[in-house]
């Protein structure tokens, strides 16, 4: 047996879809009207019935209606309003026109008419989105997802998270949601963001504490930005945060020529110590030698996941070094989850403390990066949204994380955290 409900303006028209959509003898379990009728909204009445399974696959099979003829509906319907909205724009300006200011009485009732019969039909248009997305809505369990959640599972579709998880809270935020939050888009996507907020981990950054030095290494593959992620944070550090700290940096990039070089040029730059290190006796005498800084910035070597030599050296340099070592994964934002995920295996055992994407403004989906980070719990501590060094860094945020996901990414908008 299985519970589905059904939305319509009158109670008997909810009953009339569940009936087509389940038969006959679909048991009627509960009506109530889950939104009142206003100005310019109508009532909405909810109708659950219970339903055999089996009755349920036999009116699946039955069901004739094709998307195809609700898309011409759509259309026609579309064109229709597009020339009514033409001749009123028309009529509009020509009453603005009117060179005396008089507003003639009858092209006033003229305009009123046009102006209701937009509003029947774009609620026309509206009923047709809902038969096509009903038609189309995915039902989890006897659980089909309401004309409503259709935007926001549609942008959550095509963000590249894992299907799975959007089915999963696609069927928290439905069993969860308050009935009086559902009765829009807006009230329904704002829901959908928090709950996605709240499944993403996120390190607080912290300021360093009297006598007690931080050492941040940044691993990762090839060409993912650590130098120059590393090298924005040695200025955000130093010299962009309210409470400005002593940074030194080491490289054990010392195997691609050109990459100690770039290194070198910023530290120059910014006028903080530098020190490049082969072995690890070097390591900890450079750690040492910076040992007045509040914090230590280590660049590694540029590796490939799978090259393990070079990852099993940088393992031996923290554990050998007796020192704690903050590890930050560094992760492009335009990586699949599957190829996130098996680096991620190739680094793990190094002990990631966190991650860090790069390259915000090169992508379109940042799904990946929500469940991937949902999937192994690691907090995410900076995105970097540009190559411009120090200014296109940003702490990590959940807010800025999903609205890049649900609505595409700016730099520009509210959600950036203020730095
Ligand atoms: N568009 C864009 N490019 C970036 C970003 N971060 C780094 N880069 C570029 O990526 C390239 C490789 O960066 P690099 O720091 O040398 O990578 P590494 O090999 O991991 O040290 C350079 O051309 C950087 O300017 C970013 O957030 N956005
Ligand atoms: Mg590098």
């Amino acid at each position: 047996m299985k519970l589905l409900s059904f939305n319509a303006q009158t109670p008997s028209e909810a009953l009339r879809k569940a009936q087509i959509q389940c038969g006959e003898n679909a048991l009627v379990v509960s009506t109530k009207e889950i939104r009142k009728k206003t100005f310019n909204k109508s009532a909405l009445y909810e109708v659950v019935v219970a339903v055999e399974e089996k009755e349920l696959k036999k009116e699946k099979v039955q069901k004739k209606k094709s998307s195809t003829d609700v898309l011409l509906d759509l259309s026609k319907a579309a064109k229709q309003i597009s020339q009514i909205e033409d001749i009123t724009v028309k009529s509009y300006k020509n009453e603005e026109n009117n060179s005396d200011g008089f507003k003639n009485k009858k092209d006033n009732e003229e305009f009123k008419e046009i102006k209701n019969e937009i509003y029947n039909l774009s609620d026309k248009v509206k009923l047709i989105q809902e038969m096509f997305w009903e038609e189309k809505a995915p039902m989890r369990d006897g659980l089909s997802i309401p004309s409503e959640f259709s935007e926001i599972y549609k942008k959550a579709r095509f963000s590249g998270m894992n299907q799975n998880d959007l089915d999963s809270i696609m069927e928290l935020t439905l069993e969860h949601m308050p009935y009086n939050m559902r009765k829009n888009s807006q009230t329904v996507k704002r829901y959908f963001q928090v709950l996605l907020r709240k499944m993403v981990p996120v390190r607080i950054e912290s300021d360093t504490q009297r006598d007690k030095k931080r050492i941040m290494m940044f691993v990762g593959p090839t060409g993912v930005g650590k130098t120059t992620t590393l090298a924005k944070l040695a200025a955000r550090y130093s010299y962009l945060k309210e409470k400005r700290e002593k940074v030194g940096i080491i490289t054990l990039d010392t195997y691609r020529i050109g990459a100690v070089e770039q290194l070198f040029q910023y530290a120059k730059m910014m006028r903080l110590p530098i020190e490049d290190v082969i072995d690890i006796e070097d390591f900890k005498r450079a750690i040492t030698s910076l040992s007045f800084c509040d914090t230590i910035l280590v660049d590694t070597i540029g590796s490939s996941q799978y090259d393990k030599d070079k990852l099993e050296k940088i393992e031996k340099f923290l554990k050998r070094s007796n020192e704690t070592i903050d590890v930050n994964l560094v992760l492009s934002s335009s990586t699949k989850l599957e190829d996130l995920r098996e680096i991620y295996k190739n680094f793990e055992y190094l002990g990631i403390d966190t991650i860090i994407f790069t390259k915000f403004d090169e992508t379109k989906s940042f799904g990946n990066i929500f469940s991937f980070t949902k999937e192994i719990g690691k907090p995410l501590s900076y995105f970097s949204v540009g190559q411009e060094v120090p200014d296109d860094i940003f702490c990590a945020s959940s807010e800025y994380l999903i609205q890049c996901m649900l609505d595409g990414f700016t730099k520009e908008k509210n959600a950036k955290p203020s730095n």
